[in-house]
């Protein structure tokens, strides 16, 4: 129902963000299609409050334009607001506002937003427009954030796994009645593989930019030529109908290997087994459900083992829905938590991608290109790196936010100050994700092509990851040495000698002096 009105009232403003294209949003299904008006904007503050990705723009605006063209061809009427309309006033609430008085708006519809601080921005409307404004649960989301709050509610530890099993059991995926398919949760031991760049790896889908997304790239070209990443070539599907193809292409040729390649990576595929649907699950053009039922269908078929079916739905119901619970109970206190102190500024390698460290110089390539990383890349890799060299949790997380075509705040804050930099003190991961060279080594071919020796801990031409893994130890250990998960660590780290201790300080201590601080110029 929209906002209560008399038979004379104007239509209700129908709000639709640039992440809720789905023609199945609450506030679609609560408007009514031959009266009410449905707005949505590109407008210029969400599209510069961190230096987003060329392509993650360019992808939402493409997105959002073919959007609103299905609304209208399904029916809607759609006030659809481009970036470089005149009267375009830059923000939510002045669209929101401009929209209200011109349409005459009887009340303001939409779905809750994605972010607290569009959440924050939505809660002023009603002074603003003098109007009334409802806000409508995202129930695109399988857990509602009062029901996660609920199963949060005293309960000392909030590990994800418990969750999952919830949610498992909540939409009866991957259950033989009340047991887990196959007798287990959860086959992770069995997804830990190294992969060799002579197996067949598939590529995903390039979609060919049309008529609308080449005008969208123009336009991104002129104004964010500032900003960070490479604009094309543009191959990222704008529309549900791609996505739907995407999602069709992984099931039928990288579901299979999901599991058992998930954390591997290799220089020549950055790719690999993964799905590259996040972008399109997060805008709104996939439902998440909907996917892992395909995907569990794969599986009762016997086209696909159970290790990476129950891998790839634990992604989306497990993690996805559970990093969402986790932001919206913590916020807005969550994002200035930094359990560990670290206060050094983001080096300028982040956003130049010029680093002589061979890993890093191919995650942060890669990001540079595609507006993509998979996960070990973003944990392991640049996550890691930035851990052991204790930066500032803050400017990692705005990294983060700026340079993957799929980050919201929802899910990209939780990831990156939880999982990635124990910012939150260990809500999240029972220990910090913290690895030296030799986990590199072990998951990737990166090391092979490195002017530095992976095998070296310290002296001259030593991994950098070796040093910095023991003094991150040190440094942290008033914090870290009590935890059980961290014992053995320790244990080893105490026995090496004073001499090698003291050699570890020194090499960690010249090389974190060595970074050059970003300057906000590339
Ligand atoms: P696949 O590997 O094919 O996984 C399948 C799906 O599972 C993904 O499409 C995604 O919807 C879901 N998924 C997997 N892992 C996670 C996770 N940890 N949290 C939430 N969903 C998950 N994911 C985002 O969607 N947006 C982000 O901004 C984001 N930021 C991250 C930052 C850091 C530091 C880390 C470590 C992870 C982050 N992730 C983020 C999670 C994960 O890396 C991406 O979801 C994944 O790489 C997307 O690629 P894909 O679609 O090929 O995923
Ligand atoms: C990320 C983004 C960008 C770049 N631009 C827009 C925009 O112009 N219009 C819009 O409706 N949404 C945009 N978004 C997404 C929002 O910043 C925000 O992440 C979501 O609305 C979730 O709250
Ligand atoms: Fe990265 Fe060290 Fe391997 Fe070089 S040797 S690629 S820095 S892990």
């Amino acid at each position: 129902m929209p906002p209560s009105r008399t038979a004379a009232a104007g239509p209700a403003l129908i709000v639709v963000l640039g992440d809720q294209l789905s023609l199945g949003l609450a506030s679609l299904r609560a408007a009514d299609k031959a009266r009410d008006v449905v707005l949505m904007a590109e407008v210029a503050d969400e599209a510069s409050y961190v230096r987003h990705h060329k392509k993650k723009i360019a992808f939402l605006f493409a997105a959002m334009r073919h959007f609103a063209a299905e609304l209208e061809a399904a029916g809607w009427t759609v006030r659809y607001v481009r970036l470089d309309d005149k009267k375009n006033g830059g923000s939510f609430t002045s669209e929101v506002k401009r929209a209200a008085r011109e349409i005459k708006a009887s009340g303001i519809v939409v779905t809750e937003p994605g972010e607290w601080r569009v959440a924050e921005m939505i809660r002023t409307w009603e002074g603003e427009s003098g109007l009334p404004v409802r806000v409508l649960p995202d129930d695109r989301f399988l857990c509602a954030r009062g029901e996660f709050a609920a199963w949060a509610a005293g309960r000392k530890s909030l590990r994800m796994e418990f969750f999952y099993r919830e949610m498992r059991r909540k939409t009866g995926l991957l259950m033989d009645g009340e047991e887990p398919e196959g007798g287990r949760w959860n086959f992770d031991a069995e997804n830990r593989k190294p992969a060799k760049a002579d197996l067949f790896i598939p590529k995903p889908l390039r979609f060919q930019p049309d008529n609308i997304t080449r005008d969208v790239l123009d336009l991104v070209g002129k104004r964010f030529n500032n900003h960070f990443g490479d604009l094309e070539p543009f191959w990222f599907g704008v529309t549900r109908a791609d996505a739907e193809k995407q999602l069709r292409h992984f099931l039928k040729t990288g579901l299979a290997q999901f599991g058992d390649y998930q954390d591997a990576m290799l220089l020549s595929e950055p790719f690999l087994y993964h799905s590259i649907l996040s972008l399109y699950i997060n805008a709104g053009l996939l439902d998440p459900l909907d996917v892992c039922r395909r995907v569990e269908k794969e599986y009762r078929a016997g086209r696909v083992p159970l290790n990476a079916a129950e891998g790839f739905i634990r992604q989306i119901i497990g993690w996805r829905e559970y990093v969402r619970g986790i932001y919206w109970l913590k916020m807005p206190e969550y994002v200035e938590q930094n359990f560990l102190g670290a206060t050094r500024p983001i080096p300028d390698f982040y956003w130049t991608g010029e680093t002589d460290m061979a890993c890093l110089g191919a995650a942060i390539g890669q990001t540079k290109r595609e507006a993509y990383a998979h996960h070990i890349q973003r944990l392991m890799v640049t996550g890691n790196f930035a851990l052991l060299a204790g930066i500032d949790p803050k400017q990692v997380h705005e990294w983060y936010l700026a340079v993957y075509a799929d980050a919201y705040e929802w899910v990209e804050l939780p990831n990156t100050l939880g999982m990635s930099q124990f910012a939150d003190g260990g809500l999240l991961g029972s220990k910090p994700y913290a690895a030296s060279g030799n986990y590199i080594n072990r998951m990737s071919d990166y090391c092979g092509s490195c002017r530095y020796d992976v095998k070296k801990r310290t002296g001259a031409g030593a991994c950098p990851f070796n040093a910095l893994y023991w003094d991150f130890l040190d440094r942290n250990a008033g914090k870290l040495a009590g935890n059980p998960r961290m014992t053995q660590m320790y244990a080893t780290w105490r026995k090496f000698s004073k001499a090698d201790q003291d050699a570890v300080r020194q090499d960690a201590k010249a090389f974190l002096d060595g970074l050059s601080p970003w300057d906000g110029e590339e």
